[in-house]
């Protein structure tokens, strides 16, 4: 009989850590052939084509929760499509294979190519709605920031926690007309503000190195699906996120009832939409705070990618140099 030791940590092959690098890079470098190009579509579609093939080849039984959109509306990585070789654990994965489109486009900071995964059942499975989102970095008493509280009152507390004046700390949030009053209140109190066009996967994961992204908390309304894959990220590098998805109407409602959410006004703590062993991986797709974006070489292509684990909190970067560029 073979001895077969006992895995030290329960949940996801660890093999698997690796594995998802290459399915970010592949989306990335794709991507990133397309930046500045003002083609959002194209660059996103090479993107889901190049996350897709290389999905594929992971020994995994996954089930895309997070995807490109609902069957009918999205041909490849749609929600509830397999994914993997068939074989080995049975997992749920989110994805967003060009995370900011429009950034990568007009080629500014901050696009990325993302993906999470986690044992089957531990991600929440969010319809393609609003969500409204805050989330701080680690290193907080449990509870600082609260969706009900006001957003003076958050800004506020995380400052006296952090120990120093509210007028720095500097708050991430979307520029759009829908957060006209959130701006105000935080202007007010002093702090400041950095407006992002798009890629709040990014402004949340930000919140947790303040030193070198200048972000100390992310709020306002953004995408549910990204919420969720900020979840998935803070989980692994610590933090505190909530969110509340915006069912604002008869028929949200009713789409949300149908995945399974039966309190339209709860408010999910990060741990709720992701639990159980999360994998997350995010490759720089655009220069940006936190990851470089892909870089062409004459004989070589640069990658750039943070890659981290909620069971051991790792967080590891991989800069990597492909010089097989027939496989790009
Ligand atoms: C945000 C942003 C994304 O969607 O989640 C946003 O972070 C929300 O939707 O990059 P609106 O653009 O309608 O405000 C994205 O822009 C991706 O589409």
């Amino acid at each position: 009989m073979t001895f077969m030791p006992k895995s030290p940590q329960a949940g996801l092959d660890r093999i698997l850590t690796l594995e998802l690098v290459r399915v970010t890079e592949r989306a990335a470098v794709a991507a990133a052939r397309l930046r500045g190009r003002g083609d959002e579509k194209a660059a996103d579609q090479v993107a889901v084509d190049a996350m897709r093939s290389e999905l594929n080849r992971l020994p995994i039984q996954g089930t895309v929760v997070i995807g490109e959109g609902e069957r009918d509306e999205a041909p490849m990585l749609y929600i509830g499509e397999e994914v993997g070789l068939g074989e080995g654990p049975a997992v749920d994965i989110a994805l967003d294979p060009l995370e900011g489109t429009t950034i990568c486009a007009k080629n500014l900071p901050n696009s990325l190519a993302v993906i999470a995964i986690a044992e089957r059942g531990s991600l929440l499975y969010a319809p393609d709605v609003y969500m409204e989102k805050i989330a701080v970095g680690p290193g907080y008493p449990e509870g600082i920031v609260n969706l009900d509280a006001p957003a003076a009152e958050n800004i506020e507390n995380l400052a006296k926690a952090k120990g120093v004046p509210v007028s720095e700390i500097t708050a991430c949030i979307l520029d759009r007309p829908r957060h006209a009053r959130l701006i105000e209140e935080v202007r007010a109190t002093g702090a400041a503000i950095r407006l992002i066009g798009d890629g709040d996967v990014a402004g949340v994961i930000h919140t947790t190195d303040p030193d070198n992204t200048g972000i100390d908390i992310y709020m306002g309304i953004g995408g549910a699906p990204e919420g969720v894959l900020a979840a998935a990220a803070l989980r692994c590098i610590g933090g505190q996120m909530q969110g509340r998805l915006q069912l604002n109407t008869e028929e949200k409602v009713a789409r949300a009832a149908n995945m399974g959410i039966s309190d339209p006004n709860k408010i999910y703590l990060m741990e709720e939409m992701a639990s159980g062993d999360v994998l997350f991986a995010a490759t720089g797709v655009t220069d940006g705070n936190l990851l470089a974006g892909v870089k062409f070489g004459r004989d070589s292509i640069q990658t750039h990618t943070i890659v981290m684990r909620s069971s051991s909190r790792t967080v590891r970067e991989i800069k990597a140099r492909h010089q097989d560029l027939e496989k790009f």
